[in-house]
């Protein structure tokens, strides 16, 4: 599929390809399979960088869907895929109103219930609670294309498998179910009614990222925005506008542009701190941005959890302008310390989902992230832990916005195909979509390649590509993966090859939850063979809110205090403890939970609980944070 329509944006996109495809020549096993190849053609694009910031139309809203178990919609009774026949027709996608002339159509969208979209299905209709398969979504829109401009249909995430199609015809498909795509529809809109169709299959498999085995809820659909973005014909595909890495006194980055005219003069302006420069696009529309900005340094003001200062950017060329807003700093370890802007940080971390406790369902939008990251900032919380997978890009800006740093992740998570290289290459996906997106925000600091993936050749060679594939695409924030330990006696011993490659000494321990016990848990000390900063990604113990009894007693809010009370002692011996990011804020859905009286499919380990009740071990926490404020000032 053609992404930009011209010589030179398919060379860009010849360029993130290679990507994908040295990923693959790289990875563990087998070179890429010509079916793969085949397969990465209708693959959807990385979209252009600051979809918000540009003119679009929000397809957002209500959208008619047909639950397909059996995969009508899709397949013959032979099992062929109607889109891959002669003809192309048969499938849900052709949208058939009601029948002309007696024919027989065993589908009807415009007389089929609706989905609040963005929105997960599980949430919105009773029978879908634990569905996972096939959904068909279908939206209608007016549109009125102009000759002279470029269109592309944007999804901010789709779980898991789409396959997409506009007035009957297949864009492409995509696979991921937490990052953003897009399909160039140049050419491809109808003046005035237009439809499109998304299958949305939301089906677990072994081979893919995540694989079968999560303690989350599948939450499928359509879960964040749906818009059609209008730019001109050679436009601002993507830019990185960020100190350069350790230097508070240079900005670095680069601007893309795509379209027939690259070679473009491009301005680059930060008007608040008298930033201001014109470079030069070469043949392939890139511009390499390199601003020594000494001068400005004596009013620059970086930016910190404690003044999270945004400033406007404004970048143009042609006859495209796009605005942004943008915090400087920098983020580095020094030997054990973290420095944020060259001083000494501590992480006041928590973990959370994205995931609404009081309202079933993922984040629905911008009320529901600010009711997180508030929660976090009451815990006087400085760093938040998104896991296990990208959040949206709502979040990160709303993080930007809060003053609060990030740790984002890949859903590499357990137990991963490792030996698959279609597996390898969708991980590195998701991996460069994910820092494609978030890479202009200051809030995030961790690109996180994995949690809890099992030391073994086949794994660490997978993880080691992962790392170096992030660093190749950002060298400006730090690298880490949420680690396991193992016991050894009354050690706990952190010690995996994979160490070595990342910035971080994270690792997650579940002390008198899983094994031991709140009280026996300080009969253990940690033996860390990895002379890093040490973030400790996970601990936690699951409690019933508003279940109370002896500090012995499981499930009770009282043992999960008492844990962390004992954590704190564990965890404080540590001499390069520089953070932390406890399991978790909030309860949160998972399948694997099914405890009648204590879960009822929830996992339990959320300081704050279903109802929105902080449980003890929230004020414990505060009360450690502020201590460790007050040591960090
Ligand atoms: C973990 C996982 C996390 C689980 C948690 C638990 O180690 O990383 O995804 O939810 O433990 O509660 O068991």
């Amino acid at each position: 599929m053609k992404h930009f329509g011209n010589a030179l944006g398919a060379a860009l996109w010849a360029l993130v390809l290679s990507w994908h495809l040295n990923a693959t020549a790289q990875a563990p096993a087998a070179p890429a399979s010509a079916s793969a190849s085949a397969a990465e053609k209708t693959q959807a694009s990385a979209p252009l960088q600051n979809i918000y910031g540009r003119q679009h139309l929000s397809l957002n809203g209500r959208w008619n869907y047909i639950v397909d178990p059996y995969e009508t919609g899709y397949y013959n009774y032979r099992r062929e895929p109607f889109d891959a026949t002669p003809s192309g027709k048969g499938g849900f996608y052709d949208d058939l109103g009601p029948p002309q002339n007696g024919e027989l159509v065993e589908y009807n969208f415009d007389l089929s219930p609706t989905l609040r979209t963005p929105g997960d299905w599980n949430s919105q209709d009773e029978k879908l609670v634990f569905y996972e398969g096939t959904v068909w979504m279908r939206r209608v829109f007016n549109a009125e294309p102009k000759e002279d401009k470029r269109y592309f249909l944007y999804f901010g995430a789709v779980n898991y498998e789409s396959h997409v199609y506009l007035n009957g015809k297949k864009l492409g498909t995509h696979k991921g179910g937490f990052t953003p795509f897009q399909f160039d529809v140049s050419g491809k809109l109808n003046k005035g009614r237009n439809v499109v169709v998304v299958k949305v299959d939301n089906m677990r498999h072994q081979d893919e990222i995540p694989t079968v085995n999560t303690d989350w809820w599948n939450y499928g659909g359509i879960t964040r925005d749906v818009l059609l973005a209008e730019v001109p014909a050679t436009h601002i595909a993507d830019y990185k506008v960020q100190l350069a890495k350790g230097d508070l006194k240079r900005i670095q980055g680069y601007v893309q542009l795509a379209g027939d005219q690259p070679r473009q003069s491009v301005s680059v302006t930060i008007p608040a701190a008298g930033i201001s420069t014109t470079v030069q696009a070469d043949a392939s529309g890139r511009a390499a941005i390199d601003i020594d900005i000494d001068h400005a340094a004596g009013k620059l003001r970086y930016w910190s959890p404690e003044t999270p200062i945004l400033y406007d950017v404004e970048i143009a060329a042609g006859s495209d302008t796009v605005k942004d807003r943008v915090g400087l700093r920098t983020i580095e370890t020094r030997g054990q310390d973290i420095l944020l802007n060259g001083k000494p940080i501590f992480l006041r971390g928590i973990s959370l989902h994205d995931e609404n406790p009081l309202a079933q369902g993922r984040l629905r939008g911008e009320g529901d992230m600010r009711m997180m990251l508030q929660w976090a900032r009451e815990l006087n919380a400085n760093f938040v832990r998104l896991a296990h997978y990208p959040h949206s890009e709502r979040m990160s800006r709303l993080a930007d916005e809060m003053g609060l740093l990030l740790w984002a992740e890949v859903p590499v998570y357990w137990t991963i195909s490792w030996t698959n290289p279609d597996t390898y290459r969708n991980a590195e996906r998701q991996l460069t979509d994910m820092v494609v997106r978030d890479k202009n925000r200051a809030s995030v600091i961790v690109w996180s390649i994995g949690n809890e993936t099992p030391v073994g050749e086949p794994r660490n060679v997978f993880m080691g590509r992962l790392s170096d594939a992030v660093r190749g695409l950002d060298d400006t924030r730090l690298v880490a993966a949420a680690l396991e330990v193992h016991r050894e006696g009354q050690r706990v011993v952190v010690e995996d090859p994979l160490a070595g490659k990342l910035d971080l000494a994270s690792f997650n321990e579940y002390a008198g939850w899983y094994w031991s016990d709140p009280e026996d848990m300080l009969n253990y000390r940690f033996d860390i063979k990895v002379n890093k900063p040490v973030v400790v990604s996970e601990f936690g113990a699951d409690a019933l809110g508003g279940h109370h009894g002896d500090a012995t007693t499981r499930w009770t809010e009282e043992y999960q205090e008492r844990l962390y009370q004992n954590q704190f002692k564990l965890l404080t011996a540590i001499p390069g403890l520089r953070g932390m990011t406890p399991w978790i804020l909030a309860d949160f859905r998972s399948p694997r939970r099914p405890h009648p009286q204590y879960q009822d499919f929830w996992n339990r380990k959320g300081l704050i609980s279903d109802t929105g009740q902080k449980k003890k071990a929230f004020h414990t926490l505060k009360r450690f944070y502020d201590g460790m404020q007050q040591k960090y000032r």
